[in-house]
């Protein structure tokens, strides 16, 4: 293995090289000798300058968020950058790749900073629930001043190195060799003798925003709006306000406290959590290094409605050309015409230009014969949700496709396997099953049938990744993991409102709890027509949603649902719906009660863990970790809990089981049964984790 920290010379200019595959991450082996070779150098007066550069892909992209949550050894990384503002000699960071968090700490440690174009910066640790504990929310808006600061941290989105050097981040942006150019400038800073000002003495871009403290007291009320019980994001923020407001050291101090009550606490357990679950989600059992993702230049889309559109719109922002679909000209111009209008709602709002809403147009292709699709690389169908169409869509595929494309289908529910027998490639098919809207959810569950090739897997992940989206590996059921466990949410909806509940109350109970919206708006948003319409075929019926659907009120789209729209997209509470509730719930013999917000809890999230519960035993997610990854990218959990899996664990398991038990004895329904494996972790005092391990 090489030194994770070597130094070398280049005549009076000493550079220190971290090592730390893959990322550089600050873990203690390279924090130890990193501060040994720095105490050795400052006092070194043969060295008359210092560049801090990394080997590898990028320059140090973080702390080592393993280390987090457990005792921290010395050195710390705080003592180190402070150990660098010290050099009476300049200090330059030759930046590449990116530098987020703990590594953009270090680089603003230093004098001076150059960076590739192609580099990135930022501070990401809100992402992770915390807070750049290392000077971060200090040393940065010194350096770009504090309303820039304050976005950044926030938001915890780096910039590109343009935007870094404008805004004072990095002195200068290099094209050629990074190393010889940052050697160049430290020589070049060591001959001035210009006087050498550590970025945590300077104050130039915190006077005059600290004259209007009111103004800035607005900005960060405005950066707060979204991070709705978060609490990372709050404490960043007032963090950069202790920059102006105290001094450095002081405000350090502050900073390291806040990092360290963050750190413990659930929010950021949760986040850190799902920072490894995303990444885990990536590895399949089966599929191995050998297993190349095929190569996907072109892609095939089936249907330009909303699925449709939006799948198509995500593989060309992805940088992937489309060829869409469609029965007849009239729906593909149709589709091709509320794609061009999503672009330009993204143009009035100043986040595309026109010239990349052209040459995104430009990139798909419109068609009504199925000739056309036979060069794409992967062809995906979004067509109605019926076997049969399914077959012939999957029929003629087989007929045209090239040898090695991959076919997918979008399918919400269908069993992929029987789709696959509709061609003589099984091995080539599989779900990509995107949620709506496709160009703006993240989450891609990718759905393996029983003869999909493990290459083909390998490709989706790469190609799902390449555009953007969170791909997890899911087995064949009705619903895969996320619509399978929104029912068992959604279940007990009906019930609730006969025995008691409201709607207002219910969704209130989701919305306190950090959902974006309850179960009755969600349905209202989709369209309360589709479950009826499922209902019917299937012989059921919901005293309440049939009875809504027959008055016409279809949710949002006819302006009322569960509740009215006057808007068109606020929901507010209807007397008239509750006079139906109330009136159905009469003739069903229910004697209505008050229901408590517990209640709603148990009788909702409850059966929803234990449908996890049921997917993990029977092997449709590979890990629990994939189904948090899946609930936080397609349905709107709240990451600070962490996903359904890793939130029932802090309700915990025991707990769980003895109300679901409760509920079962008193109702009989199923949904309610606790799973084997929810009754035997919880007996244990175990975790879905442990599970996860037994099976591998
Ligand atoms: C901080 O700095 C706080 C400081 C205050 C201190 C007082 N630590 O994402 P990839 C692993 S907080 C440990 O697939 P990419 C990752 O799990 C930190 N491990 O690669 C994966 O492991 P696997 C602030 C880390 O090229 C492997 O590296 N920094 C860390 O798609 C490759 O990762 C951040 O939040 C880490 N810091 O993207 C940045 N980072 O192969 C977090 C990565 O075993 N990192 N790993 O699965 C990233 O955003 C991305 O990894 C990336 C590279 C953009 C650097």
């Amino acid at each position: 293995m090489s030194q994770p920290v070597t130094v070398t010379r280049d005549g009076n200019v000493a550079i220190v090289t971290i090592d730390n595959p893959p990322v550089n991450a600050m873990s203690f082996h390279v924090r130890e000798p990193l501060h040994a070779r720095l105490l050795e150098l400052r006092d070194d007066s043969s060295v008359e300058a210092l560049v801090l550069a990394c080997a590898g892909r990028t320059f140090v992209a973080g702390a080592d968020i393993t280390e987090f949550g457990k005792p921290i050894q010395y050195p710390f990384l705080p003592e180190i950058i402070d150990l660098i503002e010290t050099f009476q000699k300049p200090t330059v960071a030759a930046v590449h790749g990116t530098a987020l968090g703990g590594g953009l700490e270090l680089a603003m440690g230093c004098h001076f900073r150059v960076a590739e174009a192609s580099a990135k910066m930022g501070l990401p640790e809100v992402k992770l629930g915390i807070l750049p504990g290392a000077g971060g929310t200090q040393r940065l808006p010194r350096l770009v001043g504090p309303s820039k600061a304050l976005k950044m941290i926030v938001s915890g989105t780096p910039i590109g190195a343009k935007d870094a050097l404008a805004s004072g981040l990095v002195d200068e942006v290099v094209d050629g060799d990074l190393l010889a150019n940052a050697i160049r400038f430290a020589r070049e800073k060591a001959a001035s003798k210009a006087t050498l000002i550590a970025v945590s003495q300077r104050d130039d871009k915190l006077a005059p925003v600290r004259a209007n403290m009111a103004a800035f007291d607005a900005e960060i009320a405005e950066v707060l709006k979204k991070s709705k019980g978060l609490d990372a994001p709050k404490t960043c923020a007032q963090s950069v306000r202790n920059a102006l407001t105290m001094p450095f050291a002081e405000a350090a101090t502050a900073e390291r406290n806040f990092f360290h009550e963050l750190v413990k606490g659930d929010q950021s357990r949760a986040q850190r959590h799902l920072f490894f679950a995303e990444r885990e989600a990536n590895k399949v059992p089966g599929v191995g290094k050998d297993d190349k993702p095929r190569k996907i230049a072109k892609v095939g889309v089936i249907g330009a409605g909303t699925m449709g559109g939006g799948i198509s719109m995500s593989f060309v922002n992805g940088g992937i050309p489309v060829t869409i679909l469609e029965m007849s000209d009239e729906a593909l111009k149709r589709g091709l015409g509320v794609i061009e209008k999503n672009y330009g709602i993204s143009v009035s709002r100043g986040s595309l230009t026109e010239e990349a809403k052209a040459k995104r147009m430009s990139m798909f292709k419109g068609t009504t014969d199925y000739a056309d699709l036979a060069d794409c690389d992967l062809i995906i169908e979004a067509v109605f949700e019926e076997m049969g169409v399914k077959e012939k869509v999957f029929g003629t595929l087989d007929k045209i496709a090239k040898p090695g494309a991959i076919l997918a289908s979008n399918t919400s529910y269908l069993d992929v396997n029987e789709i696959a027998k509709f061609t003589s490639r099984p091995q080539d098919v599989l779900g990509m099953h995107f949620f709506s809207p496709a160009n703006v959810m993240k989450l891609l569950e990718i759905v393996r049938g029983s003869k999909t090739a493990p290459d083909v897997i390998a490709t989706a992940i790469a190609v799902g990744k390449a555009i953007g989206k969170v791909p997890v590996v899911v087995g064949v059921c009705h619903g895969f993991v996320g619509n399978r466990m929104l029912g068992a949410r959604g279940a007990e909806a009906e019930d609730l409102l006969l025995e008691g509940a409201t709607p207002a109350q219910a969704d209130k109970v989701f919305t306190d709890f950090g959902w974006p919206m309850g179960t009755y708006q969600m349905w209202d948003l989709a369209g309360l027509d589709i479950g009826w319409r499922t209902r019917k075929s299937l012989g059921k019926t919901a005293a309440i949603g049939d009875a809504l659907c027959e008055q016409g009120r279809y949710g949002q789209k006819t302006g009322k649902g569960y509740y009215l729209y006057p808007d068109g997209r606020t929901p507010v509470s209807d007397p008239e719906v509750e006079a139906l509730i109330v009136e159905k719930a009469r003739e069903k013999g229910i004697n209505r009660r008050d229901i408590s917000n517990e209640e709603i809890t148990e009788r909702m999230m409850y059966p929803m863990i234990n449908e996890g519960a049921r997917i993990l035993e029977e092997g449709i997610a590979i890990r629990s970790s994939d189904i948090d990854t899946v609930w936080v990218n397609g349905y709107g959990f709240p990451v600070g809990k962490g996903g359904p899996m890793f939130w029932a664990e802090l309700v915990g398991l025991p707990k769980i089981v003895e109300r679901l038990d409760y509920w079962y004895g008193k109702t009989g329904k199923e949904v309610y049964n606790p799973s084997p494996l929810l009754r035997k972790l919880a007996a244990q005092n175990g975790s879905f984790a442990d599970a996860t391990k037994a099976a591998a």
